[in-house]
C-alpha cells in the first residue's frame, strides 16, 4: 500500500515518526455491504489531495511529527486470529513509542488495537464515535463480529458511545445509557461535549466508526443510518477531547469505498490528518 500523504521519504521513514499508521483491511464479518477491505486503500490514496496546512494551528503537522505507514495486518484466518495480530503488532509499536492509528476494515478490527492500548496506559477509556451500538454479546456464531465490538472492548475499559441512532434488542443489556449519547440529543444539546469529556478518564483510545457521519457527508459505509454528525459536530468533539485529555491513540473503521464517488474516502483520510494535527 502507498503512504499516507505524499512526503518526503525523511518524513515516512519508520525511526523519523512519531506517528505510524497501521492498516488492517479487514472484512470478514460485516453483514451488508462488503468491501472495508478495501479501506485503508482508498484512505491513503486519497490522502495526497489533502491540503496539509491546517487553518486552526497554522502549521503543516507532518513536518514536525513524521507520519510512517506500516505493513498492512493481512490475517484474515478468523476475526480472533485478526484481533491477535492486530494486538500483537499494535503493542510492538506502543513499545517503540509510536502514535499508532489502524485504518479498518470493519469495526472488529478495533477489539486488539484497544487491547493493546489498554494494556499499555494505565486507566484508558474507550470513546466510541459510531450510529451503533455494538453490543451484541455474539452475532453470527462469533463475539468478535463488527457487531459485537463495544461488548468485548466493555469488558477491559469503560467506554463511552456518542452519535448512536441504531440499537437492538439483543444489546440492551449490555448498554449503560449515562454513557450514551444518541445523535438525536445531540442536535438538541448545547452542553453534550462538556458532558462527554465528564465521562471520560484522562487516557483516551478513541475508536471512529465512520457511519456515526450522517450519510450526507460520508455515505460510503457498510451499514449507513441516516440522522447522523455532521462535519464540525465532529471535529468540535475532537477538538474537546485532544484539547483535555491524553489520547493514547485511535482507529479509524468501516468504510467501504464506491468506486464512483470518492467524496467518503477523502474525508475520512482529512478526519485522520485532523486527528493526528489536533494531537501534536
Ligand atoms: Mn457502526
Amino acid at each position: 500500500m502507498r503512504n499516507f500523504g505524499d512526503f518526503p521519504d525523511t518524513l515516512t521513514q519508520y525511526n523519523n515518526s512519531e506517528v505510524v499508521i497501521l492498516p488492517v483491511p479487514y472484512d470478514g464479518t460485516s453483514t451488508w455491504l462488503k468491501g472495508a477491505n478495501k479501506g485503508p486503500e482508498a484512505i491513503l490514496e486519497a490522502s495526497p489531495n489533502l491540503e496539509f496546512y491546517d487553518i486552526d494551528t497554522r502549521r503543516e503537522v507532518f513536518k514536525h511529527t513524521g507520519i510512517h505507514t506500516s505493513e498492512p495486518v493481512l490475517e484474515c484466518t478468523s476475526p480472533e486470529s485478526m484481533t491477535d495480530a492486530v494486538y500483537e503488532r499494535v503493542s510492538e509499536l506502543i513499545k517503540d513509542n509510536k502514535f499508532v492509528i489502524v485504518l479498518g476494515g470493519e469495526h472488529s478490527v478495533s477489539i486488539g488495537t484497544a487491547k493493546a492500548h489498554h494494556e499499555n496506559y494505565e486507566n484508558i477509556s474507550v470513546l466510541q464515535i459510531d450510529a451503533h451500538g455494538d453490543m451484541r454479546d455474539e452475532y453470527e456464531n462469533s463475539q468478535y463480529n463488527h457487531a459485537c465490538v463495544m461488548a468485548r472492548v466493555k469488558e477491559f475499559a469503560p467506554c463511552v458511545q456518542v452519535g448512536i441512532r441504531s440499537l437492538c434488542t439483543e444489546e440492551l443489556h449490555n448498554i449503560d445509557y449515562s454513557r450514551m449519547f444518541f445523535a438525536e440529543d445531540i442536535m438538541k444539546s448545547e452542553t453534550w461535549i462538556e458532558e462527554v469529556l465528564d465521562k471520560l478518564n484522562e487516557n483516551v483510545y478513541i475508536t471512529f466508526d465512520l457511519d456515526a457521519f450522517d450519510p450526507s457527508i460520508i455515505s460510503s459505509t457498510g451499514t449507513p443510518e441516516p440522522g447522523g454528525l455532521n462535519w464540525y459536530q465532529v471535529i468540535d468533539l475532537m477538538k474537546a477531547v485532544f484539547a483535555k485529555k491524553n489520547v493514547v491513540g485511535f482507529d479509524v473503521v468501516e468504510l467501504c469505498p464506491n468506486p464512483h464517488n470518492k467524496v467518503s474516502d477523502f474525508i475520512a483520510a482529512k478526519l485522520v490528518y485532523k486527528m493526528i494535527d489536533l494531537k501534536f
